[in-house]
């Protein structure tokens, strides 16, 4: 069983990232953080650190026994006015990887323990400075890669989410009253609102809160986009007209695109790698049927398929038997190329099967049409959650949301049953998995331990 380290005594670490930075910090925790501060940095008033105010920023140098470490600056915070709640100082020293690690290590040799991973932000929560919500969202605010994790982050950071999850456990409560006091007075008329309202506002904003969800796991984890279509379509050019640079060889010769190849881009906030691959048609020679099965993998695993369409060319060729099959399986754009040239097809020629959506003409040539398809990308790859104000970002918050849905669904259908001691059961369990997502009230050591296990040393 996994322990939550000691929080009673004084832990340090390097705050910063690895590698070389203008600036380097040393964060140190704890009841001896101001003794520690005594030991290891000299003002260069020749004051001692642990008389100057709280809040005071004081030049020095780190120093080791008789040995000048390096020029620093020195952050002092009283508790419990700090980011743990505990005495906290931060020794900010020039950035290289030398100097903070000799900082660190003089302030290991004075008494401090090294700090383990998010020991600094595990304090802030036992010393109810944060809830567990926040706390987490510290580390995905730390994790985020593009504008819109970082705007999820902080909505679990300021405690709006929190709120909005605040607002499901009183009406979950308030459907719980109704339940005991039917279940306890079955003779007095509990009115049938009295319950069914509050446990459908319930489940409505649980439902709301997971229709985020996937959007969610995307903005963190990035969605894998196929460009797929016969050769010569224009896939590579497309590609690099997204990308805004050439990325994959263009060549009026079908079958250039061989291999397949992956390119970084975000849409809408969503990190997405796109993938160029070989023309689909009846291959020439070995190479080229290898690029062609591997192009079938890739679109099976995509997130989303783009499949293009040659508007210049003849339309039967390319969405031949095969090409409509493949269309049938869904999560599939339709993209019709090369609008800049004369159509040698109209739209409504295509009669897509359902789960295949048009995207819209593009040219790679004039850049016409590619906004269109980056908001349609957008929209098939987030559906409704695309307008919502923020998206669940937490596997943990997920689960446990799901598993609180289920339950107060169910207590509904108990309720309308006249089972209304399992319905109370059942309000109770909603109300413990919504619990363990602020961990407000209690959550267990070892889910805390593997919780804060995955932050990086130093928050
Ligand atoms: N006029 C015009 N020509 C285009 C456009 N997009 C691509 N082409 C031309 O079409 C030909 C094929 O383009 P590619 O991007 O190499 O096509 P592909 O689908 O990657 O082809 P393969 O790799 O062979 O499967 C090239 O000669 C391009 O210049 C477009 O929007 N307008
Ligand atoms: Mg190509």
């Amino acid at each position: 069983m996994a322990n939550l380290p000691p929080s009673d005594d004084t832990i340090a670490a390097i705050a910063t990232a690895p590698g070389l930075g203008a600036v380097g910090v040393v964060r140190v925790s704890g009841p001896g953080a101001y003794a520690l501060a005594d030991a290891v940095f000299a003002p260069g008033n020749g004051s001692r650190p642990s008389a100057t105010k709280p809040g005071r920023v004081v030049y020095g140098h780190v120093v080791d026994g008789d040995r000048r470490v390096d020029e620093a600056l020195l952050l002092t915070f009283r508790a419990p006015r700090s980011y743990t709640g505990q005495d906290v100082v931060e020794l900010q020293t020039h950035g290289g990887p030398a100097a903070l690690r000799a900082t660190l290590d003089a302030c290991l040799r004075s008494g401090a323990r090294l700090a383990g991973p998010g020991e600094f932000t595990l304090r802030a929560y036992l010393a109810g400075r944060i809830d567990l919500l926040q706390a987490e969202s510290v580390m995905d605010v730390v994790e985020a890669q593009t504008d819109a994790s970082l705007r999820n982050a902080g909505f679990g950071l300021s405690g709006a989410l929190g709120e909005r999850l605040g607002t499901v456990q009183s009406d979950i409560l308030e459907a719980y009253a109704a339940v005991q006091a039917a279940f306890d007075y079955p003779d007095d008329d509990v009115p049938e609102q009295a319950l069914e309202e509050p446990v459908a506002r319930a489940a409505g904003e649980l439902r709301r809160l997971l229709a985020t969800a996937e959007a969610g796991r995307l903005s963190r984890m990035g969605a894998r986009l196929a460009l797929m279509g016969r050769p010569n379509v224009g896939k590579s050019s497309l590609l690099n007209a997204l990308l805004g640079y050439e990325r994959s060889l263009v060549s009026a010769t079908p079958g250039t695109t061989r291999d397949y190849l992956e390119a970084p881009l975000t849409l809408g906030g969503v990190p997405v790698t796109a993938i160029d691959t070989a023309g689909i048609r009846q291959a020439e020679d070995a190479i080229e049927a290898s690029g062609v099965t591997l192009a079938k993998r890739i679109a099976e695993q995509a997130d989303l398929r783009l499949l293009l369409l040659d508007g210049s060319e003849s339309l039967s060729e390319q969405l031949d038997e095969r090409a409509r099959a493949e269309l049938a399986k869904g999560r599939t754009l339709v993209v019709v190329t090369k609008a800049d040239l004369t159509e040698a097809w109209d739209e409504a020629e295509l009669r897509l099967p359902p789960g295949a959506e048009p995207a819209g003409r593009v040219s790679a040539l004039t850049g016409e049409g590619l906004r269109e398809l980056e908001t349609a990308v957008v929209a098939a790859l987030l559906g409704s959650a695309a307008g919502a104000e923020v998206w669940l970002g937490n596997e943990r918050h997920v689960a446990a949301i799901t598993a609180a849905l289920e339950t107060v669904e169910r207590a509904g259908a108990q309720a309308r049953g006249g089972w209304y001691e399992l319905a109370a059961l059942d309000l109770q369990e909603a109300m413990r998995s919504l619990a363990g997502i602020t961990g407000r009230d209690g959550i267990g050591e070892e889910t805390l331990a593997s919780i804060f296990s995955r932050f990086c040393v130093g928050k």
